[in-house]
């Protein structure tokens, strides 16, 4: 197949790239890596340094591989990019990592909202303009999230949901109830591509992914220094699983925030690389707005808490928790429980949250100490408070020359 990939400098994009051109197919890779500036405009690095976009692309190719072709642009910005991508490329699938995946980022202020919404959305829409006018055939793969749906009291279907009301009946897209700017810009794109597969005919797999967690895939280890993807600590970008390895590594409480029953679907990268490529092999049908629930395992965040604290015990690091004031809006304990069949139907065979795989994460961590950044790890942004902690945020750099027009 012809696969391009959106985003294919990003955490999953790049793992994914190299999935696609190990098994066979023609990979072009797309990035603008305006993420790589954020970092850089909020002084946060990745755990690992990682190559550029085009030197990991050269390095795998180099490697005897299945060329992967890159091209840097801005799916949203340059309005014609993804008609010159169609007419060119002729995709067969299209993955679609491209957005500014951070809900914190998007709680910092006004301009960081717009910026995530406006990325995110229209540069969808371009992919939806493109694909209609000039590769209506191709499959479009969309990364959507299961903070889509919120934590309703109701179990969690996959995507669509039967609704009886006053003795009549409707198939309907599942109600949603998203916790971020972020989270709400997913919701948009799902409803403007429904709409688009509604009104013409396209094709799409919407995957609504739960937090994703690890930075070990088979591809990856034929080269671990040029070929990496990042591993994000820090209160922006880091997710929960990973935080908490390096904080445990880092010698600071793990960061519960409030009572840490909230409860989300994980997995591990390696299962979001399989999923991916099981959407592409059994591709919607036209005029299909299909939607996946994209997570093999539940947990709550204590859960978690308990089992990175247990595992770095067994190193004689010493963990403990501290149930911080939440940050966020959200609910500390409630209902959770979301249907994930589909993907287990079309052959996912889980890699599961086993002690190995946390030590694993846990000896990366302990290899890269010496770039722990302790002043990356305590929230800085505040759901309620909003722009009041971006200025709160500003103040606590070191440097005033960081100062960017994001935060200003
Ligand atoms: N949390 C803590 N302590 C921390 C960090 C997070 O208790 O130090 C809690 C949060 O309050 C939240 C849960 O952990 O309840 C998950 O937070 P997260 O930062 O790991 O993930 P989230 O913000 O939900 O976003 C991440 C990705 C996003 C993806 C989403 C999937 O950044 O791109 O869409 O996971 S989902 O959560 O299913 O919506």
């Amino acid at each position: 197949m012809r696969v391009c990939i959106l985003g294919g400098d990003g955490y999953l994009g790049w793992p994914t790239a190299m999935h696609f051109s190990e098994r066979g197919h023609q990979v072009l890779a797309v990035d603008s890596c305006v993420k790589r500036r954020l970092e850089a405009e909020l002084s946060i690095s990745p755990l690992e340094d990682v190559p550029d976009f085009e030197q990991r692309a050269d390095r795998w190719n180099q490697l005897g591989g299945n060329e992967i072709k890159t091209i840097r642009g801005d799916i949203y910005l340059e309005k014609d990019l993804m008609n010159e991508i169609c007419r060119q490329f002729k995709p067969d699938v299209i993955v679609h990592y491209a957005e500014q995946p951070s809900a914190p980022y998007s709680m910092l202020n006004r301009e960081a909202a717009a910026y995530t919404q406006v990325n995110n959305v229209v540069g969808t829409l371009n992919v939806m303009f493109a694909m209609h006018d000039h590769a209506p055939q191709a499959h479009l793969i969309k990364l959507g999230t299961m903070g889509e749906y919120g934590t309703p009291n109701i179990d969690i279907e996959e995507g669509w949901i039967t609704v009886n009301h006053n003795g009549r009946s409707d198939r309907m897209v599942y109600p949603k109830r998203p916790s971020s700017y972020y989270h709400c810009s997913k919701v948009h794109d799902s409803t403007n591509l429904e709409f688009a597969c509604r009104s013409w005919g396209l094709r799409v797999t919407d995957l609504n992914q739960g937090v994703v967690y690890g930075i070990e895939t088979s591809e990856m280890a034929r080269d671990p220094q040029r070929l990496r993807t990042s591993f994000h600590y820090d209160d922006v970008f880091g997710t929960v699983l990973n935080r908490f390895v390096v904080q445990a590594v880092a010698g600071v409480p793990l960061t519960v925030y409030g009572a840490g029953g909230q409860t989300r679907g994980y997995l591990n990268i390696k299962d979001t690389l399989a999923c991916v490529e099981i959407a592409a092999l059994n591709p919607a049908d036209s005029g299909e707005f299909r939607v996946f629930n994209q997570f093999t395992e539940q947990f709550s965040v204590s859960d978690l808490a308990d089992r990175v604290s247990r595992v770095a015990r067994r190193r004689n690091i010493a963990v403990e928790t501290q149930h911080i004031d939440n940050p966020r809006v959200e609910a500390e304990k409630h209902y959770y429980n979301a249907v994930n069949t589909s993907l287990l139907d079309l052959g996912l065979e889980p890699h599961l949250l086993d002690d190995d795989v946390i030590d694993g994460m846990i000896s990366r961590a302990i290899a890269a100490e010496d770039n722990i950044r302790l002043s990356s790890i305590m929230p800085r942004l505040n759901w309620a408070r909003g722009a009041t902690s971006a200025a709160q945020l500003l103040a606590s750099r070191s440097s005033a020359e960081e100062s960017t027009a994001v935060l200003s």
